[in-house]
């Protein structure tokens, strides 16, 4: 496990945890009565987390059962219990509910349509595996978090013993390059840039070849966070993927950024991601700023995509590789009852 991760993650989530172990505590006191009013209460609770509705309904359900089984009446405890058993179960079983896509099949159809006679120009896919870095693409709306949550991952990566060089695709905004350039320089790690207004697919270019160059293990690009229309998104990010692919012979690794605390909105706009560009996992942030962390919930529910990490703060060290256990451990310390943030396995505290 890594040092002090539970910690963070109790930290992170402590605004969910009272939120939803102090909203029942504060509601029920120590034990729960079986009454029809008692479960739409909870259910509104754990709505208000942004579990979803679907499964508030379910863990709802089987916090009715439990109470029966316990002749009518169940201690707070005994319903955590079903609770975090619930979650658990959502977040483990969970499977993709978006029709996969490939780069591949997005990228051929465009090119067919636009160059109807040249010959089949896509670049030759190598098996390259290995001599070329490996290619994170950020993806997200604007505001979400990308750029820091970049920032934080080449500090994460950098500390497991990686070269990791950022690329500054975000050209559309004024001063994005900068903002990336700081955090680059605050990390401790290289960036390659050509300033605002540039050819986005230009500067993963330069990244690439630098990276070649450099012998880097890791390239994580940056990219613009406007979202027009399906049509403009598939368009930039295409291109800087057909990018990638022409020079390291694979795809690029997708990870779309979606910020906590815009809670369902959040997640229709990581819907539409997910349906127009291959997406493979999700960076959720701003987990700290939100007593809705049960976000983490929905989306396993309704969308199924893998969250891979979690922003829970804005310096560069709060970011954490998801992990079910940690993060179900984290949604339910009871605070009100002498929770702490600190990490059995790190008694000294790394956080
Ligand atoms: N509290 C908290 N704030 C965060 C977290 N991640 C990002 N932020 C803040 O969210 C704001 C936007 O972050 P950026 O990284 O600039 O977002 P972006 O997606 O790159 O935005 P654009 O470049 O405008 O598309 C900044 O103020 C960050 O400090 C987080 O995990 N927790
Ligand atoms: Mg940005």
């Amino acid at each position: 496990m890594i040092k002090g991760a539970l910690g963070r993650f109790r930290k992170g989530l402590r605004k969910t945890s009272e939120g939803m172990v102090g909203g029942l505590r504060s509601m029920f006191g120590r034990s729960i009565k079986l009454e029809p009013e008692t479960l739409d209460q909870i259910e509104e609770l754990l709505i208000s987390a942004d579990m979803g509705v679907k499964s508030a309904v379910s863990i709802t359900s089987n916090i009715e059962k439990r109470l029966k089984e316990e002749g009518g009446e169940a201690t707070l405890e005994s319903v955590l219990e079903v609770i975090r058993a619930d979650v658990k179960r959502i977040l483990v079983t969970s499977t993709p509910r978006v029709k996969p896509l490939t780069w591949d099949e997005e990228v051929g159809k465009k090119k067919k349509k636009k160059n109807k006679k040249s010959a089949p120009g896509e670049p030759p896919v190598e098996a390259a595996a290995g001599e070329f870095p490996r290619v994170i693409f950020v993806v997200g709306v604007n505001g979400s978090g990308k750029t820091t949550s970049i920032a934080k991952l080449a500090h994460l990566l950098k500390g497991e013993g990686q070269d990791v060089l950022l690329a500054a695709g975000d050209t559309f905004r004024a001063a994005a390059v900068e903002q990336l350039e700081i955090w680059a320089d605050r990390v401790g790690v290289d960036c390659i840039s050509q300033g605002t207004g540039a050819d986005p697919a230009a500067v993963v270019y330069d990244a690439l070849n630098a990276a070649e160059a450099r012998g880097m293990d890791t390239v994580i690009v940056d990219t613009a966070g406007r979202l027009h229309t399906k049509t403009n998104l598939m368009d930039e990010l295409g291109k800087m993927a057909r990018v990638i692919r022409k020079k390291t012979g694979r795809d690029p690794e997708t990870l779309l950024v979606v910020d906590g605390i815009t809670g369902q909105n959040g997640l229709t706009q990581a819907r539409v991601f997910a349906e127009t560009i291959p997406v493979e996992g999700l960076i959720l942030t701003k987990l700290d700023g939100t007593a809705k962390g049960g976000i983490v919930v929905a989306i396993a529910e309704t969308l199924g995509l893998a969250v891979r990490y979690v922003g829970m703060g804005e310096k560069v060290e709060d970011l954490a590789v998801f992990d079910v256990d940690l993060f179900v451990d984290a949604l339910f310390v009871d605070w009100s009852a002498g929770g702490s943030a600190e990490d059995p396995a790190d008694p000294a505290g790394s956080n």
